[in-house]
């Protein structure tokens, strides 16, 4: 599988610091941010300072410091949120991958929604 990053998209451009973003939380692989268009009181998006597209181009090319840190993260996002479940908390963690994913932007990220309760997504 080719993968063709796109070097102009819009995550690229907030990790080149072209575009001022909410960050929650930087690391050596990786940076969380709000998301601009929130979806629940939290929404934050994990993504790899790496170009990768998508979950699977990651997941078959990136390093393991860069997988674990990406792990890490997302487990510290949701730490600082103060969502990890409970009786009266929890929230959702999707990766939209590609056209029938319904993913807009191209550079893997993983949504943290939490601080309502959520629809059911599956049936
Ligand atoms: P998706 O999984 O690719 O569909 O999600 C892209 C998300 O990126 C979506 O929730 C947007 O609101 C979000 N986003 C953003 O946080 N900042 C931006 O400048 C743009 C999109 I464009």
């Amino acid at each position: 599988m080719a993968y063709q990053y796109d070097d102009q998209n819009i995550f690229a451009k907030i990790l080149r610091g072209e575009i001022p973003n909410g960050t929650v939380l930087e690391t050596d692989h990786c940076l969380a941010f709000r998301d601009i268009a929130p979806q629940a009181p939290d929404h934050v998006l994990i993504i790899p300072k790496g170009a990768y597209v998508n979950f699977d181009h990651f997941a078959n090319n990136a390093s393991d410091a860069e997988i674990l840190d990406w792990v890490h993260t997302i487990g510290k996002v949701c730490t600082l949120l103060g969502v990890c479940p409970d009786e009266a908390n929890g929230y959702r963690l999707i990766a939209n991958s590609g056209k029938h994913g319904v993913q807009d932007v191209p550079h893997l990220h993983a949504h943290i929604l939490a601080g309502r309760m959520l629809g059911r997504m599956l049936p």
